[in-house]
């Protein structure tokens, strides 16, 4: 923040008239809440927000204001209510920077203090969808899918979902998105407030389904929740969604460089891309933003899509991260710009994620790759390696195991996407054994299973690759018990290790 410059807000805003700076196209103090979003991050705001912003101004709408969910800290809380919800996206292309002003966040809330608020919002008649973007450990998932019962956040939200089953109105806050949710549905269906719509837009493989599959098996764990399951059954759906933008972490100097467009300080801010496209399931439970008039594509098929994105971008983004912060490099431009790199990257695309693809109507899947590789070059966006990397253990079989398992079962050996998983394996031991250094800062693993993954990677270099294929929470029986790719792994490992030593 900077001294003297005011803060955004409805006010501010309208005093200062900025020129150069798109404004919002809807005015968050005219919107009704009808859209509630959980993990309210810097990718809702680059992404589903604006989708919802120019639906509502296209449509000439008001019902579609969206409550902000956050998931761990106030923090956000705190940057969004006093400027009313405003915010603006900084957009970074090669060669242009632009920002735009977003009004479409009505209201937000921290899950610490306000929870029954977002319970009772869930269940209001005039929400009809429910958006999330908890990220892949966000779900609490075991390693069997299921509900992941040992989590004491989630124990502790199942406990007081069986007390709002029975209808006692708990009004402790709720700990894992999963557990608000459940509340909410819980109080939804307890008040008959009609049909709702859950939308996954998480980077995990089949995310609707995988959703609706975890919210039925964790109510199957909660005594007396077989009611709310039918309920839910009946009553919810779940479309899939493929998401896209590359949105990293905000730092100073895009505070400051929004600052200078627009003479107002902004808390709140957000990076992103130019690129940004939106696929979704079109099933849904009742009304919706008509979010196809802002560029969305609402479609009967979202699973070509998905299964292109996150085996192509995700899973290439992990690997340029891993090798990339491997050799010092700060930015994913950087390490793209890295000809090993690029290489490896291109290899794990061509060689082994594009046979096991069906390319999506109107996919050109070659073109893909060079456009996903070209957008990972954009110098200006500042993306680092670092924060690609973190959370490995949960990203891996979202965005890299499915391929692995295809190939195998086509009878291929996947020596290129075993190389990724070594990239990640060597990360997990440089960072564990406190060995990398990026931009003269020492990386931690950061990571939910760390403390697990750092056992594991501690020992002898030599059975380094098969004790981190041994964490079967990552890899599965099937991926861990295949002795050509434990070959493959035990290679490019070896590779690694010993270039670095
Ligand atoms: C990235 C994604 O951090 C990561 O794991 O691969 O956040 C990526 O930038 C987005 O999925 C792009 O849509």
């Amino acid at each position: 923040m900077s001294a003297g410059t005011p803060r955004l807000s409805r006010t501010t805003l309208a005093a200062s008239r900025p020129r150069g700076v798109q404004l919002p196209a809807v005015d968050p103090a005219d919107l009704r809440v009808g859209l509630v979003h959980l993990g309210l991050g810097a990718f809702h705001r680059a992404h589903q927000a604006v989708y919802t912003e120019d639906a509502a101004a296209a449509a000439g709408e008001t019902r579609w204001g969206i409550l902000g969910v956050t998931q761990r800290s106030a923090r956000v809380v705190d940057q969004l209510a006093p400027q009313d919800g405003l915010y603006g996206v900084l957009t970074k292309g090669t060669d242009q920077t632009s920002l735009r002003l977003v009004g479409s966040l009505r209201d937000v809330a921290f899950p610490g203090t306000d929870t029954p608020r977002v319970v009772a919002t869930i269940a209001a008649p005039g929400t009809h969808v429910v958006t999330l973007t908890v990220t892949e450990k966000g779900y609490r998932r075991a390693a069997d899918g299921g509900p992941d019962l040992q989590d004491p956040d989630l124990a502790a939200d199942l406990a007081a979902l069986a007390g709002e089953l029975r209808g006692a109105h708990p009004d402790s806050p709720a700990r894992s998105p999963l557990g608000l949710l459940l509340r909410g549905l819980a109080l939804r269906r307890r008040r008959d407030a009609g049909p709702l719509t859950v939308v996954c837009c998480d980077n995990l493989a089949d995310n609707g389904a995988v959703l609706a599959a975890l919210v039925a098996a964790t109510l199957d764990a909660v005594p007396g929740g077989d009611r709310l399951r039918d309920w839910v059954e009946a009553s919810v759906r779940f479309p899939g969604t493929m998401v896209d933008r590359i949105v990293p972490a905000t730092t100073e100097a895009h505070r400051a460089e929004a600052r200078a467009l627009l003479g107002l300080d902004d808390a709140g801010l957000v990076v992103g891309e130019p690129f940004s496209q939106w696929v979704v399931e079109d099933r849904f439970a009742g009304p919706r933003p008509a979010w196809e008039r802002a560029g969305a594509t609402l479609t009967e098929e979202v699973a070509p899509f998905e299964r292109a994105k996150l085996r192509v971008l995700n899973a290439s983004h992990s690997t340029l991260a891993y090798l990339g912060a491997l050799r010092g490099h700060v930015t994913i431009a950087q390490a793209v710009a890295d000809p090993d790199l690029v290489a490896a990257a291109r290899a794990l695309i061509d060689d082994d994620v594009l046979p096991t693809l069906v390319a999506p109507d109107g996919l050109d899947l070659a073109g893909y790759r060079d456009d996903v590789l070209a957008r990972f070059a954009n110098p200006n966006t500042g993306h680092t390696t670092v924060q690609v990397a973190m959370d490995g253990s949960v990203k891996l079989p979202q965005r890299l195991l499915g391929t692995v398992r295809d190939r195998l079962d086509a009878g291929a050996v996947p020596t290129a996407a075993a190389g990724a998983v070594a990239a990640w394996i060597a990360y997990v031991r440089a960072t564990t054994q406190g060995e990398l250094e990026v931009d003269g800062w020492r990386v931690p693993l950061d990571d939910p299973m760390a403390p697990a993954l750092a056992a594991a990677a501690e020992g002898p270099l030599g059975s380094l690759a098969d004790r981190m294929l041994d964490v079967r929470a990552v890899f599965g029986d099937d991926v861990a018990g295949s002795a050509p790719f434990r070959t493959a792994v035990r290679a490019a490992v070896a590779e690694l290790v010993t270039v670095r030593a």
